[in-house]
């Protein structure tokens, strides 16, 4: 089935769901993890603050594991209704809102406590606040740790590795533009072909953070790990505008409320799904590279000249600095 075909499909599906039941009181929510995966169970938390918030007006139905459809598809479908709530990559988000591939930047936070600052305070404000004209409401953002690349027959350990290699990346400009500059050969695709494609060898490698890496059985076609944590792409929580404005102004606050708690304790799911991902891939025999600072440096310079073109969009370049301007605490 086409893309297009697949995404009419679905939003088809679910404007007959919502004639059918209380859809005032269930918001449908779509994720492409499993359900124990820290970014499903941080919606279902949602979900119950939500409830005691409403006095159970409003609730939350999770679907995971891609029941709704790859990321871009679901997208396309919160933005026109027929999905509720989302959770998605911010790289995602980068295709339909330019304003945040800046978040999709490679190097661009030094740590998690950098990010945080960043996406907790008024800059993460502003740059959900970018979401509205496309249909979407941003409601909160998630943990996501830092993608590291993982290959299935040699480790790479200096950029000479990677030079000529086929890595699955998010389907992004950006992402693409990223891999040219390291000499690898980027193949984007959707997350769910990803695994088929490394055991067949269709590709050498992709790149992800643990959790990803582990949760979805990549490790086992793919077990050499390289942390050259090139970029930290948060996760978000969207809501379809149209949906949005159908509820009351307290019905919204309760909304932002419960997402914002939901963000907060993500930090714990994640922190603790990290070490078991990491325990996990060990345990089978996943071999780790940490690459040293003179690698990790010409990994970054590499990609600078990204940021020399992103700059060139004043709405970027704003923002771009008052992210840097946060990498000391103020
Ligand atoms: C994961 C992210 C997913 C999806 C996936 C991918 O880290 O949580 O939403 O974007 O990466 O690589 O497609």
């Amino acid at each position: 089935m086409s893309r297009i075909v697949r995404t009419l499909f679905i939003i088809a599906t679910l404007l007959l769901c919502v004639q059918s039941t209380h859809a005032e009181t269930l918001l449908r929510s779509a994720d492409v993890h499993p359900r124990d995966y820290p970014t499903v169970q941080s919606v279902m938390f949602m979900s119950e603050r939500l409830q005691i918030y409403t006095n159970g007006e409003l609730a939350i139905k999770v679907y995971p594991s891609r029941q709704l459809g790859e990321e871009q598809d679901t997208l396309l479908a919160t933005m026109f209704g027929a999905i509720d709530i989302n959770r998605v990559s911010v790289a995602a988000l980068g295709n339909i809102a330019q304003e945040l591939r800046v978040l999709a930047l490679p190097y661009l936070f030094t740590d998690v406590e950098h990010q945080y600052r960043v996406l907790r305070g008024p800059i993460g404000d502003d740059i959900l606040a970018f979401l509205e004209p496309h249909g979407l409401i941003g409601l909160a953002f998630l943990d996501s740790g830092a993608r590291s690349f993982y290959t299935r027959e040699k480790p790479i350990r200096s950029l000479a590795d990677l030079q000529g290699l086929k890595i699955r990346v998010q389907n992004t400009d950006l992402s693409i533009q990223m891999m040219d500059m390291l000499g690898a050969n980027a193949t984007p695709m959707s997350f769910g072909q990803v695994y088929e494609s490394l055991i067949t060898g269709v590709i050498d490698g992709a790149e992800n953070n643990w959790p990803s890496y582990v949760s979805t059985r990549h490790f086992e076609a793919a077990p050499y790990y390289t942390l050259d944590r090139h970029t930290m792409i948060p996760e978000i929580i969207v809501m379809s505008k149209r949906r949005w404005l159908q509820l009351t102004p307290e019905q919204q606050v309760a909304v932002k409320q419960a997402a914002r708690e939901a963000s907060l304790h993500m930090e714990t799911l994640w922190n603790a799904r990290v070490s078991s991902a990491r325990e996990k891939a060990l345990a089978a025999g996943v071999t780790v590279i940490e690459l040293d600072n003179k690698t990790n440096g010409a990994f970054a310079a590499a990609v600078s000249p990204l940021y020399r073109e992103y700059k060139e969009d004043p709405v970027i370049a704003n923002i771009l600095q008052r992210i840097h301007a946060q990498r000391q605490i103020p």
